[in-house]
């Protein structure tokens, strides 16, 4: 596992990391600011993520373009200046999207956060890099009574395939909605980085391996991150986490976007996508 080590002063300014939360991104592998976005901040991103999701409705009904892994469905979509993958919603004939990747370019509000400094400023010392480009985003849609788990993983060992600086790319999800247990709140097993990439699942379809076996980590450091709209948990790639579905009648939904040095390339498309520089 390669990763850089933060350094003790912070160059964010306002939005740098705090002693506190360096503290925990060694010892825990994430740390949590709340309140981050505000409401009518929130409100907006909402209106442009519901605008996306129509979008890609209208496009997967119109292109049969859709193949299965394991019995789910996904397609790859041509939208707009990037494609994107969509994955669908598990529950047999389902419409509805549980997931895009990347979802940036599909709307001017989702291209700005991207620049956010209340983003970028702590991924600069995240990544460990004077400034930063994004490797990938996607948006979790967990829709309410339908919306899916996502069974345990870290990212860093799916990522391992495509590059060789995945102890770089940090995660950092907003939460559009409140979260809490019942609608599927994100969840990890608090300190899981320490141990790099762990062994997957075996004998269980083409993505088993990408999920990590239970055997290699402790459940009972499990942390369900309740948390209301507009927080944000900054994750480490090596973390294991996951979410159960939304049994509830209240959606859930999150961006989650990873950053890397500047320069490089985006994980599914040959385009680099810098972050506005800070100074
Ligand atoms: O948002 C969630 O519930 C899980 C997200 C996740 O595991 C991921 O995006 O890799």
């Amino acid at each position: 596992m390669v990763t850089h080590a933060l350094s003790t002063r912070s160059p964010g300014g306002a939005f740098g990391l705090r002693a506190e939360e360096q503290r925990r991104w060694r010892r825990d592998g994430f740390f949590v600011r709340e309140r981050v976005f505000r409401a009518p901040e929130l409100a907006r991103l909402r209106v442009a993520l519901e605008a996306v999701a129509r979008q890609v409705t209208t496009a997967l009904d119109a292109n049969d373009a859709r193949y299965r892994i394991d019995g789910n469905a996904y397609a790859e979509l041509p939208l707009g200046a990037l494609s994107a993958t969509v994955q669908l919603e598990h529950r047999q004939s389902s419409r509805a999207i549980r997931v895009i990747e990347p979802f940036h370019a599909l709307h001017p509000d989702f291209e700005a956060l991207v620049d956010d400094p209340r983003l970028v400023a702590p991924m600069r010392e995240l990544v460990g890099a004077p400034q930063v480009a994004l490797f990938t985003d996607k948006v979790n849609l967990k829709r309410p009574r339908e919306g899916s788990g996502f069974d345990w993983h870290q990212d860093a060992p799916y990522w391992t395939h495509f590059c060789d600086h995945t102890g770089q790319l940090p995660n950092a999800l907003l939460a559009l909605d409140d979260a809490h247990t019942g609608n599927g709140c994100f969840r990890v097993i608090k300190g899981s980085h320490r141990q790099g990439c762990l062994p997957g699942r075996k004998g269980e379809g083409v993505l088993g391996p990408l999920f990590t076996h239970q055997d290699y980590f402790n459940l009972s450091n499990q942390v369900p991150i309740e948390l209301a709209a507009g927080g944000v948990v900054f994750f480490s790639p090596y973390l294991v986490h996951g979410s159960q579905p939304n049994s509830s009648d209240a959606p859930r939904r999150a961006l989650v976007l990873t950053y890397q040095p500047a320069g490089l390339r985006m994980f599914k498309h040959d385009r680099v996508r810098n972050a506005a520089r800070l100074v």
